[in-house]
């Protein structure tokens, strides 16, 4: 892609453009208007400048015929829009400086914008840095997904307790949308499937409108943007008008309630799935209106249907879009008259399915019985593929089975290609989940490691960081983030190392200062800030960390005087609300902080701080922050992680185990540069073979027994004995995520971590080294592989 010259912005243009959209979009006077009205006016003159560059993306894009990627995901964690935007477009300064000169705080206004919390976790944060990388590279590309009227949850502490009320970004205007009320399609449901002449036809029973919205996704430099299409469902008939002339006024209503129910809400699950008849209805609802809008664009473009795969990658991501395979076999017959084998054929070349875990809870199977409800022509369809499959591969692993539809085994066959996301989870796919279907498939599976977007995780996060980087290196690193290892040269400078120094202390007191202001706790900023940041799952293993951080009051307390390095210890994510073990190490974390920095023996040196509701946005406060990144995760169940990859980024190095990503990062930034511990994914397996492990651990570490048998004695509850009985329990009797096992090698390697940290110099030489060897991490180079090695699709330039 060739740099063209942006259209040049100024202070000027653009606080003429904000005042226009205040009077004329928003309808305030300026004496009248509210922190609301100026962030509309600002996005809304922001948004201004993206629509040229899209529109001339998508006249290329047609111009050249060039492929499109399709990116189907439940989940687009996008956060925040603003900064996003003003740095793509290279208009920061204009922007502060035009809202300063209207009497207004830029950073203000940035901090009104709620968060798009349309994800649960990584896999959709992965998602939203896929768009801003695919934009960046001039991929033509559209992400499909459903706009929840309800994003996640938001999290509240009660007496230590997670509690959760429903959030609400859609109560505001939002402002970076477009509608588009001519791009709605059916989608039905439920009825049943009658053969004439030889075809079959669904007579649904229910039906429904999927209406688009569109957001543009800009890239850096403000050379492409591509489109984030969410689809809100809504009724066909608006409103019952005979109910309610017979005086049944809510009966009226219910098509419209019944309707946007299925966007209503994002399901709060993280790797569990919870069976509900409205997930499914959720799942087939965006992925066939999705199917049928890049069927209709590409037939529009005047292609012949028999190219399909030419101009069309479909990327599924995780399961929850697998529904396409056969929706898109159904229209190929229905409407294409193709037979099933054709039709079956076309699919799989142009669908890929990305795997995103391993955790058997999260592979999704539905009761074939409802199923066949929701959906009777699908269920049908997919007999017929699995016929198909079996009869070609003389095995005999099925789709359906034991009552279930398995969407893993239906994504898995009509994909041409299955990747998951890092090295080690990818040949975990081949060996565990998918190992039968990998020796009938056997050129089936191949590795992607994630990665995540530079501009959002570094650039606009870490002003203080990008600055010193640009200094030292130059600019280019942006979009090429392998330009960090010229850091290398550095990491030898004393001014060099001063100089990151301060820059992670600016962050540390910013951390400082919003925690002071949010939850009014004083920070010392000469503190190690060690953050775990993630949703709570017993695999990610925060009760590892949060005993640890017991048995270390519990030294500090009886050695007061020795030479300790102050903590402070950072804790950060939401449970499932259904996951009850999780809700209590919640609490746990909060009791022992209640306790710990209530302590006058051990204060100055040991705290623990958990600030409610963690989402994109305090992510990007954190984590510049951050000198020590918590990847503790049993080994074999992180897929990959990528909070890992944007700590490291950020010159936080890692005390972590040999689990997804982590892998690569100790290889690439070093292994004197990396906290290593713990069993490996091998080890842990064979230890479950083991009879009574646990105990036999527990028994054997002194640390870790007493910590246990304080919170069975109270300690941390007010003297009350039960209330973590489910955790002590689970880890006596079936710690399977082994977090006894690896608790004292874990207490041993934080240890190490106190002595290095009070090295000055060889702290920052080990930061620093993080932020130089993490480069390969850019989802832009994970978005070009999955170009050329999935999808085929090529940057326009
Ligand atoms: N992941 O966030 C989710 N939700 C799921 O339901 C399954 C997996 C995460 O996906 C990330 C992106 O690939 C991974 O980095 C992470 O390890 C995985 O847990």
């Amino acid at each position: 892609m060739k740099d063209q010259d942006l259209p040049l912005v100024t202070s000027e243009t653009l606080r003429e453009d904000i005042s226009r959209h205040l009077k004329l979009s928003i309808g305030k006077d300026p004496n009248h208007a509210s922190l609301y009205d100026w962030r509309m006016s600002l996005s809304l003159a922001l948004r201004d400048r993206v629509v040229e560059p899209w529109f001339a993306s998508t006249r290329k894009t047609y111009e050249g015929k060039h492929k499109r990627v399709y990116y189907l995901s439940m989940e687009f964690l996008i956060g925040r829009l603003i900064e996003d935007v003003t740095i793509n477009l290279d208009v920061e300064e204009a922007a502060v400086q035009a809202m300063a000169d209207l009497g207004q705080d830029y950073y203000k206004v940035v901090v009104d914008e709620p968060d798009a919390a349309l994800g649960n976790g990584g896999l959709g944060r992965l998602a939203a840095c896929f768009m801003d990388s695919l934009a960046t590279l001039a991929i033509p590309a559209y992400g499909y997904g459903i706009r929840y009227e309800h994003g996640l949850f938001e999290q509240h502490f009660e007496g230590g307790q997670q509690t959760e009320t429903a959030e609400g970004w859609l109560a505001q205007r939002h402002a970076w949308e477009f509608e588009r009320p001519e791009v709605a399609y059916k989608i039905h449901f439920g009825g049943y499937v009658s053969e004439e002449n030889g075809k079959s036809n669904w007579n649904p029973a229910e039906t429904v409108l999927a209406s688009a919205y569109d957001t543009p996704i800009i890239g850096w430099k403000g050379q492409w943007a591509n489109t984030l299409r969410l689809w809100a469902a809504k009724p066909v008939k608006l409103f019952d008008l005979e109910s309610f002339n017979r005086g049944d006024y809510v009966g009226a209503n219910a098509p419209e309630r019944l309707a946007r129910t299925i966007s209503r809400v994002l399901y709060p699950d993280d790797t569990t799935q919870d069976g509900k008849e409205l997930r499914l209805k959720q799942e087939y609802f965006f992925t066939s209106a999705s199917i049928k809008d890049l069927l209709r664009r590409f037939l529009a473009e005047g292609n012949k249907i028999e190219d399909l795969h030419e101009h069309v990658a479909i990327q599924l991501n995780d399961t929850h879009p697998a529904i396409a395979g056969p929706e898109l076999v159904r229209l190929l017959i229905d409407k294409h008259d193709f037979n099933i084998d054709d039709a079956i054929e076309m699919a799989h070349k142009c669908l890929a399915y990305t795997n995103h875990t391993l955790l058997p809870e999260a592979l999704e199977r539905w009761p074939e019985d409802l199923f066949a409800r929701i959906l009777p022509r699908h269920h049908r369809i997919i007999q017929m593929i699995q016929d198909r499959h079996l009869s070609a591969t003389g095995t005999d692993i099925r789709i359906i089975e034991h009552g279930n539809v398995k969407m893993g085994e239906l994504a898995f066959i009509m994909a041409h290609k299955v990747n998951g996301v890092s090295a080690l989870h990818s040949e975990l796919v081949k060996e565990t989940v998918f190992a039968d279907l990998h020796k009938a498939y056997p050129n089936r599976i191949l590795n992607q490691t994630n990665g995540i977007t530079p501009r959002r995780w570094l650039y606009s996060c870490n002003p203080a960081l990008r600055n010193l980087i640009t200094e030292t290196i130059g600019s280019g690193w942006e979009a090429d983030l392998e330009n960090l290892q010229d850091l290398n040269a550095h990491l030898d400078d004393a001014g060099f190392l001063q100089a990151y120094a301060a820059a992670k202390t600016t962050n540390k007191v910013r951390l400082a200062k919003w925690l002071k202001d949010r939850n009014g706790v004083t920070l010392d900023t000469s503190a190690m800030f060690d953050i775990q940041i993630k949703r709570i799952h017993e695999y990610k293993r925060q009760h590892l960390n949060i005993l640890e951080t017991i048995a270390l009051w519990n030294d500090i307390r009886d050695n007061p005087t020795a030479n300790w390095t102050p903590r402070v210890k950072i804790f950060g994510g939401k449970a499932a609300p259904g996951y009850v073990l999780a809700k209590s190490i919640i609490r746990l974390i909060n009791d022992v902080a209640a306790t710990i920095n209530n302590d006058p023996v051990t204060r100055h040196l040991l705290q623990v701080v958990y600030p409610e509701n963690y989402n994109v946005s305090m992510a990007e406060v954190l984590i510049p922050a951050s000198d020590l990144s918590e990847q503790i995760s049993t080994a074999g169940k992180e897929a990959s992680g990528t909070g890992n990859m944007k700590l490291s980024l950020n010159g936080s190095p890692t005390i972590g185990t040999l689990d997804g990503a982590n892998v690569e990062i100790r290889e690439h930034v070093g292994h004197e540069n990396f906290f290593l511990f713990g069993l490996t994914a091998a080890q842990a397996q064979e230890k479950r073979g083991d009879h009574g492990y646990s105990r036999r651990a527990i028994e054997a570490s002194p640390k870790l027994s007493r910590v246990l048998g304080q919170i069975g004695a109270g300690v941390f509850s007010n003297g009350d004995h039960h209330r973590y009985s489910d955790i002590l329990h689970n880890l006596y009797e079936h710690d399977y995520f082994l977090v006894s096992c690896d608790f004292d090698e874990y207490f041993a390697k934080q240890r190490e971590v106190d002595a290095v940290y009070q090295d000055v110099n060889h702290w920052t030489r080990t930061a620093a080294a993080n932020t130089a060897g993490m480069g390969w991490f850019s989802s832009d180079r994970t978005i070009r592989s999955y170009a050329d090695h999935i999808w085929d699709a090529k940057s326009v330039t």
